[in-house]
């Protein structure tokens, strides 16, 4: 079976981020044809879009898959959904967010899904915990992780102490 390296960014501000967090990454563990290889730290950071909402806890994992990229969103998408996630406010608080950052070098535009994440370059919140499992690679169509975060803002992220 080929297998493909893929990146997920981990998500939440609502209803204990840190276990929400947590409690995705055993999911994404045991999904069908994949393996778990890194997780990065958990790292606090400031909210991107509407104003008042909490901080958010994030993340990056790299698994290596036998999944479609269109097959592994919607396991993540069913992830969300059995940690209660609804879905309302665009950019606004949510339980959990799992968005597919990256998938091997595939650039992909189709209707529901879009890949390299189409916001991936300009976050923070982002970019550093991919940085810190994978400091070499290069965004299809963007170029080198370091040479994005020299437009980051390290003040808008606090990495945690492993807990
Ligand atoms: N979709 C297309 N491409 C992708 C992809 N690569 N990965 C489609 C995941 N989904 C993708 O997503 C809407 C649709 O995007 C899906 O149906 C899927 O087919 P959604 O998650 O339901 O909606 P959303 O999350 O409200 O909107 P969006 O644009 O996905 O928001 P983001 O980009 O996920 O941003 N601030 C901090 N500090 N940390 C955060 O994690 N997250 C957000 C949400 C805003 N601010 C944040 C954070
Ligand atoms: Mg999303």
């Amino acid at each position: 079976m080929a297998m493909t390296d893929a990146y997920i960014g981990l998500g939440s501000n609502l209803d204990g981020p840190e276990d929400q967090l947590q409690m995705a990454i055993k999911s994404l563990q045991h999904l069908p044809a994949t393996t778990l290889i890194r997780v990065s730290s958990f790292y606090r950071t400031r909210p991107v879009g509407p104003e008042g909402q909490p901080d958010y806890i994030n993340a990056v994992v790299l698994i290596k898959t036998g999944l479609t990229a269109s097959d592994l969103l919607k396991h993540m998408q069913a992830i969300e959904d059995n940690q209660y996630r609804t879905r309302n406010i665009h950019w606004g608080p949510r339980t959990l967010d799992l968005d597919l950052l990256l998938y091997g070098e595939s650039i992909i535009h189709d209707v529901d899904l879009n890949v390299p994440h189409p916001e991936l370059h300009k976050r923070g919140f982002v970019l550093y915990p991919l940085y810190e499992i994978s400091p070499e690679i290069v965004i299809p169509g963007y170029g080198s992780i370091a040479k994005l975060l020299q437009n980051a803002n390290p003040d808008d992220v606090q990495k945690l102490s492993v807990s």
